[in-house]
């Protein structure tokens, strides 16, 4: 591939011909294959699931898979295993670090017809779902029963439950409901030979040998297909509300943080941090936007309880307020007056990722870092890139911006580099000083996002070679041939 000089197409695999495209029509019917193959006219529908979300992803496929059955999937995958065909799965397509797309010519096989709620427990709030359900629809679901998906992210109207659980998706409440590792109960997934590995458990407990389904979560399609999940909801809490406050330093940040846990405790679900950089970029993509704060500030913090109570949980969250601005924590603050003002607070938030794309370039970086040093690296960074010349407000400058924030509850900061343009200069300067950085305060290389294409060499920043070993021997029990997802990952 001429974007990917430094990779190669593993000739293990075969090209496909026309009579593997037939083979697949007649398994799954000539609506549910996108083929390029026999057909280069239907080259720019493949094109939509050869690039990825932030358009710096691009693969070679010709051949689109949209299976509607965990069946139609073994049958194709063993097909493709026999065959020696290299198979991307694909969710919602919303993934950050290039894993959801084709390196060279694999197949994509896409989730995206496998939308079926199987079954919803009220009494327990075990929900059962396809793989390729949107988490927006199953959240929506859920709500009309008084439950909650737990877990919510920005991308949420495109991504998938089983892209979700194969990323290990952390997103914004994982503070309060914990991560996927705790809360899936169950998968159903096939294997590169067609197996299907029926771990579809829908009770809490289950101490009946290794939790294998554990390895599913994360794994970004490299085990095999998830092709149905069964997960743990919690009660919808009927009271949310959310602060947003203004800080002139981290320091502060740090000191609010340690104030919310411990005053508003088992109600507080989010506590978001964002820069001063971070929301000018959405204040300049989105002009129109009312503004929470009309100050400057160095830092926002984003603050959100639910609970079940309005009325306590209202009192609690002024009281919090009143206290760290008479301790001179916090500098500013609002609170939501309603559902509409949640939702418009939660846009400053939710946006940035968005809003940095429409600047051209961007590298990112999700990281995993203690709490006290956490947005030190941002300042480093930026510092770094002044020292050599690399950032400005002029067209000179490669770089225009260096932004931190993200899930300061869990320890995640995403660092983000807006650039006018990509070149070798800046990248040197970038990399592998952020992972030097964070590997030597044993940090996570990729807290919450995955590996993909984008973080494939640097696990070892992250992992040691036992793991590592450990790691390429799962792989080779479930996927002999390195069918699924190559490329990526280990
Ligand atoms: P895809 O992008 O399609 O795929 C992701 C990976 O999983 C790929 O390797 C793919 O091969 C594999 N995969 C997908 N489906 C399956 C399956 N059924 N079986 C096996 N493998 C599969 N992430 C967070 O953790 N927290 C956030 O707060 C967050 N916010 C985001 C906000 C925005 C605006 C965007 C664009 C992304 C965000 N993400 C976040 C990234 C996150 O990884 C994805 O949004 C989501 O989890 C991916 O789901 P998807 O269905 O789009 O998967
Ligand atoms: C978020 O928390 C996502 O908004 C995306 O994980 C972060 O764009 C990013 O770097
Ligand atoms: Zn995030």
């Amino acid at each position: 591939s001429e974007r990917y000089p430094s990779l190669k197409r593993d000739e293990r695999f075969g090209k496909l011909t026309p009579e593997h495209v037939a083979f697949f029509k007649e398994l799954l019917g000539e609506n549910a294959v996108i083929d390029a193959v026999t057909n280069p006219a239907a080259q720019d529908d493949v094109e939509a699931f050869n690039g990825d979300w932030m358009r710096k992803y691009r693969g070679h496929g010709q051949l689109v898979l949209r299976p509607g059955s965990t069946e139609e999937i073994s049958k194709a995958l063993k097909y493709c295993n026999d065959h020696s065909l290299a198979v991307v799965p694909q969710g919602g397509n919303t993934g950050l670090v290039g894993g959801s797309v084709p390196v060279f010519d694999e197949i994509v096989l896409s989730l995206n017809r496998m939308q079926n709620i199987r079954s919803f427990d009220e009494t327990s709030g075990t929900l059962v779902v396809d793989a390729g359900v949107v988490l927006e629809a199953a959240d929506m679901y859920l709500a009309e029963r008084g439950y909650l998906f737990p877990l919510d992210l920005g991308a949420k109207g495109s991504c998938h439950v089983g892209g979700n659980v194969s990323t290990n998706a952390g997103g914004l409440r994982l503070l309060r409901y914990g991560s996927l590792h705790g809360t899936v109960l169950g998968v159903e997934a096939v294997l590169a030979d067609g197996t299907i590995v029926d771990d579809l458990c829908k009770l809490r407990k289950n101490n009946t040998g290794y939790d294998l389904k554990q390895l599913f979560i994360g794994a970004e399609g490299t085990l095999g297909v998830v092709t149905a999940v069964s997960i743990q909801c919690p009660q919808r809490p009927s009271a949310v509300n959310v602060a947003f406050l203004g800080l002139s330093s981290y320091e502060n940040a740090l000191r609010a943080f340690r104030a919310a846990k411990g005053q508003l405790s088992e109600i507080l679900s989010a506590f978001e941090l964002m820069d001063a950089g971070s929301q000018q970029i959405v204040r300049t993509v989105r002009p129109d936007q009312r503004r929470p704060l009309d100050g400057e500030h160095k830092f926002y913090c984003l603050i959100e309880t639910s609970g079940s109570n309005a009325e306590h949980d209202t009192a609690k969250l002024e009281a919090f307020l009143e206290d760290v601005m008479g301790q001179e924590i916090v500098d500013d603050g609002v609170l939501a007056q309603d559902e509409t003002q949640v939702k418009a607070l939660w846009t400053w938030r939710e946006g940035i990722t968005e809003c940095l794309g429409h600047l051209g370039g961007v590298y990112k970086y999700d990281l995993s870092i203690p709490l006290p040093e956490l947005y030190q690296l941002v300042d480093d960074l930026r510092a770094r890139l002044e020292s050599k010349g690399l950032i400005g407000d002029s067209d000179e400058f490669p770089a225009a911006s260096v932004v931190g924030y993200g899930h300061m509850g869990d320890s995640n900061l995403h660092l983000n580099i807006a650039v006018r343009r990509y070149t070798d200069e800046l990248e040197k300067a970038i990399e592998p000083f952020v992972y030097e950085w964070v590997s030597e305060r044993q940090g996570s290389i990729s807290a919450e996002h995955g590996l993909g294409l984008a973080k494939k060499k640097y696990i070892g920043y992250s992992r040691n070679e036992t793991s590592l070993g450990l790691m390429r021997q799962i792989k080779k029990t479930f996927d002999p041939n390195g069918i699924m997802n190559p490329y990526k990952y280990i």
